[in-house]
């Protein structure tokens, strides 16, 4: 699935909106069957066979020879030496960062009761799931920061156990960066393992003594497939899809800025999309040619331009109101506003993963760490029902309630007329057989 307008969406708002460059038409909806099949028929495999499956997928999707999977503590701790200096602070910067927004956010969940009626008190307490499993992705793009994302929160909302999963990558080692930010965010254990066969192993227990209880990051379609199919079995943080970006902006936006913001996310992949809604005719003209500018100059132009190309968009629109009911249909992953107005949008929008306020606010800041915000986010339209990773993503609110026994009239006759008129007896004497013994006491 692909970021993109609601046909019926775009009927209703007909003369108020033009595209000065339109979206590719129609991506497809459905996933890649051929994916599905893959990923399930390795997920059955590996179920059976266990790690022998898992060292069999290893050795030949990433060409893995070692003897275990684990990588030892001494080379996670010594991963920061061996990075340069400005790499190493900017790490140390970023998960510390995060930490700092995730603690903040965690003290903001509070366990809380309330006495409802005299004698019954109902509660909440929040108890952190106690085994999860990041996948820390080190491909063409290793993210660096996706370890303060998954680990680092997980470790803010108390989760005991937090394992993380890497690919090797071409030279047969894990990513230094990424494990010194896994190792900063303070990762329990690191194994050296990609793709489907780390996030099954991770799932049924394979790596650790147990099974994980959640597994998040993010990955590409595979990873997100194979997250999909174990969910049940464990919980995730959200399937994320292409990265994409999109901007409100109106004519007091600089189009230089506007245009790099919406390459800045294109260059995550070739159907990565970018979308630009302006009130400001000038100022869409202006982007265009920005970004057709700015293409000659980018070192990953042969990613940014064919995104662009097939799923950029433009749209010019009448007013702030049809700007707002266009975006929230979009509902994107990122969205910048950089008008005269923020305020108002910030108001009244509705739909995005994260919101970039202001022509200084740039959605690299959050991707990097810096923001303190998580920047694993719901994608695909994902934002109108659900939004990014958190703290509380991590923390179960779970729920008591304490009766006493002058609550019992309080609940007892209504429960006793409801299980009888469903026919549930069982049910219903739990409550009576309370009533009589609550009016014997009476009668004492
Ligand atoms: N934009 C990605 C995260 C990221 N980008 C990290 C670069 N580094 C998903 O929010
Ligand atoms: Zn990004």
């Amino acid at each position: 699935m692909i970021m993109r307008f609601t046909p019926s969406v775009l009927a209703k708002h007909r003369g108020n909106f033009h595209f000065i460059k339109a979206p590719s038409t129609s991506p497809s909806a459905q996933r890649d069957p051929e994916v599905m099949r893959t990923v399930s028929e390795m997920l059955l495999d590996i179920e059976r066979y266990g790690l022998d499956a898992v060292k069999r997928y290893a050795r030949k999707l990433d060409r893995w020879d070692g003897a275990s999977f684990e990588l030892t503590a001494e080379h996670i701790a010594t991963s920061g030496s061996r990075l340069p200096d400005a790499l190493r602070s900017a790490i140390e910067l970023g998960s510390q960062r995060t930490r700092q927004f995730a603690a903040e956010s965690r003290r903001h969940l509070t366990d809380f009761e309330v006495e409802l009626v005299p004698g019954v008190i109902a509660g909440v307490k929040y108890v952190p799931v106690s085994r999860v499993g990041a996948y820390l992705p080190a491909g063409r793009f290793p993210l660096t920061a996706s370890a303060f994302m998954t680990v680092g929160v997980a470790k803010e909302a108390d989760v005991p156990n937090v394992i993380a999963a890497t690919p090797p990558q071409p030279d047969g080692a894990a990513n230094d960066a990424v494990l010194y930010a896994a190792h900063l965010s303070g990762v329990d254990r690191v194994f050296l393992l990609g793709g489907v066969q780390a996030l099954a192993a991770m799932a049924f227990g394979l790596l650790d003594e147990l099974p994980v209880n959640m597994l998040v990051g993010a990955g590409n379609a595979y990873v997100a497939e194979a997250k999909r199919q174990l969910f049940g079995a464990v919980a995730l943080d959200l399937l994320a899809g292409p990265s994409e970006v999109a901007v409100i902006a109106d004519e007091t936006a600089n189009p230089a800025i506007v245009a790099a913001d919406l390459l800045g996310q294109a260059e995550h992949g070739p159907n990565s999309p970018a979308a630009l809604i302006t009130t400001s005719q000038a100022l869409a003209d202006a982007v265009a040619i920005a970004i057709d500018y700015q293409l000659t100059g980018l070192s990953t132009a042969s990613i940014c331009g064919p995104a662009w190309r097939d799923y950029g968009s433009i749209t010019v629109v009448s007013s702030r109101e049809v700007a707002i009911e266009l975006m929230d249909d979009l509902a994107p992953e990122h969205l910048e506003i950089i008008t005269s107005d923020d305020d108002y949008y910030h108001a009244n929008l509705t739909n995005y993963g994260s919101l970039f306020l202001g022509p200084w606010s740039t959605v690299a800041y959050s991707d990097k760490g810096m923001a303190g915000t998580n920047h694993t986010l719901p994608t695909a339209g994902g934002a109108k029902h659900s939004a990014g990773l958190s703290v509380s993503r991590y923390l179960k609110p779970l729920t008591y309630q304490k009766v006493a026994r002058e609550g019992t009239m309080a609940l007892a006759p209504a429960v006793q007329v409801i299980s009888d008129s469903e026919g549930m007896s069982a049910h219903a004497a739990t409550a009576t057989m309370r009533m009589e013994l609550y009016r014997d006491s009476e009668h004492e």
